[in-house]
């Protein structure tokens, strides 16, 4: 396709780049059971894309337990499901970056496009150097520099910004619903990564079904069917 027609790719990182959503959720579980709440992978979903402060409210109004601790006991409870994930991350190297991925940014690349990085995670140069990717993204926006979380637009607008692109021609990718609302509230195209993404303008149900013939077809039907609108 007409690759001018596209500015920008914007990644998640936590599910998209990398299986570091499963290990948020082993952290987040182990912190629930220290104070009798069980959470499970279907639970888990909500937490996805949600700032950590706001997965902790999540869990423990899950559990019931919402009133029963004073804002310091929540955030000492934060930074030990940190501590937990951070464990998590020692161990990460670049064979875990998900299947696909290296492909696919190889073809936007060779396509002449701007990548940029919306994670709002903490901890995304820690992952993104654990992964040997510190330097593979032209604009990485993480918790540090957006106000807002997903779904709130903030966060894919800024990275389209930094781009120099235009968000109603651009692509973001995600793999949570939080995610997908954030692109979708930007004017974005947006391109889902799991079997529950309905809101996806296009969808698949793993990393190495991305393929960028793919997507950028799906894009320009996409674009065509608005501009005709
Ligand atoms: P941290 P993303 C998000 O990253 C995760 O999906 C979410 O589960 C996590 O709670 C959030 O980052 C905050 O992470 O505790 O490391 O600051 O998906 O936006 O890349
Ligand atoms: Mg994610």
């Amino acid at each position: 396709m007409d690759e001018k027609l596209i500015d920008a790719v914007i990644f998640d990182l936590d599910g998209v780049i990398t299986d570091t959503a499963h290990y948020h959720f082993l952290a987040w579980r182990e912190l629930a059971r220290e104070v009798d709440i069980d959470i499970d992978e279907v639970f888990n979903e909500r937490l996805k894309g949600v700032s950590r402060m706001a997965s902790l409210e999540l869990i423990l109004q899950e559990g019931n337990r919402q009133n029963d601790f004073t804002l310091r006991e929540k955030e000492t409870m934060a930074e030990k499901k940190n501590q937990h994930y951070c464990q998590f991350l020692k161990h990460l190297t670049p064979q875990d970056i998900l299947p696909g991925i290296v492909e696919l940014i190889t073809a936007i690349k060779s396509a002449g496009l701007p990548i940029g990085l919306a994670s709002v995670s903490r901890n995304a140069s820690t992952v993104l150097n654990a992964l040997q990717l510190e330097d593979t993204f032209d604009y990485v926006v993480d918790a540090s520099k957006v106000k807002k979380s997903k779904p709130d637009p903030e966060i894919f607008l800024t990275a389209c910004k930094q781009l120099s692109a235009d968000p109603k021609r651009s692509i973001g990718i995600e793999d949570a619903s939080a995610g997908i609302d954030s692109i979708k509230a930007s004017d974005m195209f947006a391109v889902g990564v799991g079997n529950t993404l309905f809101k996806s303008d296009y969808r698949v149900d793993a990393t190495n079904e991305l393929n960028w013939e793919v997507i950028s077809a799906e894009y320009k039907k996409w674009i065509e069917i608005k501009s005709v609108r």
